[in-house]
C-alpha cells in the first residue's frame, strides 16, 4: 500500500490539481514581510498588517501544524487579454468563475481523502484569505519559485497558476525548495506600467494596478491613474512579458474559461446597474471590486485612451 505522501499526491492529481508539494511547517523568516509592511507597501489593505507573526507561522493558524501541503492549479486559457481597444482589459485570472470557490472545493475533497486515510489528522484548508504567505510556501514545497514580480513561476506551466494549501499536523516527508530561474532577466520590472516592482522580488502593492483597480477604497492618485492604461480589473503586464509564460498550456478546468459578459465596451461598465452587475457577475472575481469601482475604472480607462 502506498504511503500517506503518495496517497495524497495521487488523490490531488485525480481531483485535478496541476501540482502538489510538501514543506515542513517551520516559521518563515520575518524580515521580508515586516520590511514590506514598514514601507507601507500594503497601502490600505489593513488585513495584511494585522498579526504579521501569525502570517509567518502556520502553527499559529493550525496549532500543532507540522506540514504545509501546497497545491497549484493552472488557469491559462488560450485567449489574448483583450479583443479591441474600446474594451477595458480584465486580468486573465478573473475571466471565469471565482477561483476561491473552485479551489476550496478541490481542497476540501483532498482534505477528505487525507482524513479517510488518517482519521485523527487535523487539516485546515487555505486559499487566499487565510493569513499565510502562499507563494513562499509553494516555493518551499518545490512547486516553483517567486519571480522578480513575486508571483510563483513554475517551469512547466509558467505563472498562470492559483495557489491553495492544506495545513496538517501529519508529519510528511518534505520536498526540496525550488531554485530561482529568473537569472538576469528584468522584463517584468521594466514593463510594469506603474513602476510597482521597486526592486527585484519586491512589489509595492499600493502602486500595483491590481490594488488600484480592485483593492483600494481610497481615491486613486492622479499620477498613478494616468499610468493604468485601459486596465479595469487587475493587470497582467508583469506576467505577459515573462519568458517562462511561453510554457503555459490550456487548463482543463472549464470554470476558468472566459464568460462572454466580460467582453463589453467601456461605456457599458459605466451604465450597468447594481442589479445587472449582480446578475451577470455573481460568483466571479469581479464582485470583489463592486459595480461602483468598475464604473470608475472604466471612466479612467476611457480618459486614458482618449488622451
Ligand atoms: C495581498 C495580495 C496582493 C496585493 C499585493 C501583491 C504582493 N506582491 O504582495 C495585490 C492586490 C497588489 C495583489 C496583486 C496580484 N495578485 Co495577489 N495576493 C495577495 C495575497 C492575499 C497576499 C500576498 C502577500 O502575502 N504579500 C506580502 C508580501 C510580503 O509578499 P511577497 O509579494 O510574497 O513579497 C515578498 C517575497 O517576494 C520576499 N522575497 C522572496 N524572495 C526574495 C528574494 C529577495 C532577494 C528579496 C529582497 C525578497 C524576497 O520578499 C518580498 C517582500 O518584499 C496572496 C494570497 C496569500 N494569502 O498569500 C494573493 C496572491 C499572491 N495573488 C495572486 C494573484 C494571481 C495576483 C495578481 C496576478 C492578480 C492580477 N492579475 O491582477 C496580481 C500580481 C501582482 C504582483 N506582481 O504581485 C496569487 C498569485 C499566484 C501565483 N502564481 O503566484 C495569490 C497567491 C492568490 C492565490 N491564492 O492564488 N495581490
Amino acid at each position: 500500500m502506498a504511503n500517506i505522501k503518495e496517497q495524497i499526491q495521487e488523490a490531488a492529481l485525480e481531483i485535478g490539481f496541476s501540482k502538489i508539494g510538501f514543506a515542513r511547517a517551520e516559521p518563515l523568516p520575518n524580515a521580508p514581510l515586516l520590511e514590506w509592511l514598514q514601507n507601507g507597501y500594503h497601502g490600505d489593505m489593513a488585513y495584511m498588517a494585522r498579526d504579521p507573526e501569525k502570517r509567518l507561522d502556520p502553527g499559529k493558524v493550525l496549532p500543532g501544524c507540522q506540514t504545509v501541503i501546497a497545491t497549484a492549479l493552472n488557469y491559462y486559457t488560450p485567449y489574448p487579454t483583450k479583443s479591441n481597444d474600446n474594451q477595458g482589459q480584465i486580468s486573465r485570472y478573473a475571466w471565469g468563475k471565482d477561483y476561491h470557490k473552485v479551489i476550496q472545493k478541490k481542497l476540501k475533497k483532498l482534505a477528505a481523502a487525507i482524513t479517510l486515510a488518517e482519521p485523527l489528522a487535523k487539516v485546515k484548508v487555505c486559499v487566499d484569505t487565510t493569513p499565510i504567505l502562499e507563494k513562499a510556501w509553494a516555493e518551499r514545497a518545490g512547486l516553483g519559485w517567486q519571480g522578480k514580480h513575486t508571483n510563483l513561476i513554475t517551469r512547466d506551466l509558467g505563472s498562470w497558476v492559483f495557489l491553495g494549501e492544506i495545513l496538517t499536523d501529519l508529519v510528511i516527508e518534505p520536498d526540496a525548495p525550488h531554485l530561482d530561474f529568473c537569472g538576469n532577466c528584468n522584463r517584468c520590472i521594466e514593463a510594469c506600467p506603474t513602476q510597482a516592482i521597486t526592486a527585484p522580488y519586491v512589489v509595492d502593492g499600493s502602486r500595483c494596478i491590481a490594488y488600484l483597480t480592485i483593492e483600494t477604497k481610497e481615491p486613486i492618485d492622479k499620477e498613478l491613474s494616468e499610468k493604468t492604461g485601459n486596465w479595469i480589473f487587475g493587470c497582467d503586464v508583469c506576467q505577459e512579458v515573462c519568458p517562462w509564460n511561453r510554457f503555459s498550456s490550456t487548463t482543463p478546468e472549464e470554470a476558468f474559461f472566459p464568460r462572454p459578459q466580460v467582453e463589453r465596451p467601456l461605456e457599458s461598465w459605466m451604465e450597468i446597474t447594481d442589479e445587472e452587475f449582480l446578475e451577470e457577475f455573481a460568483g466571479t472575481p469581479l464582485m470583489r471590486a463592486k459595480r461602483k469601482h468598475m464604473a470608475q475604472n472604466a471612466a479612467i480607462a476611457k480618459h486614458n485612451l482618449e488622451k
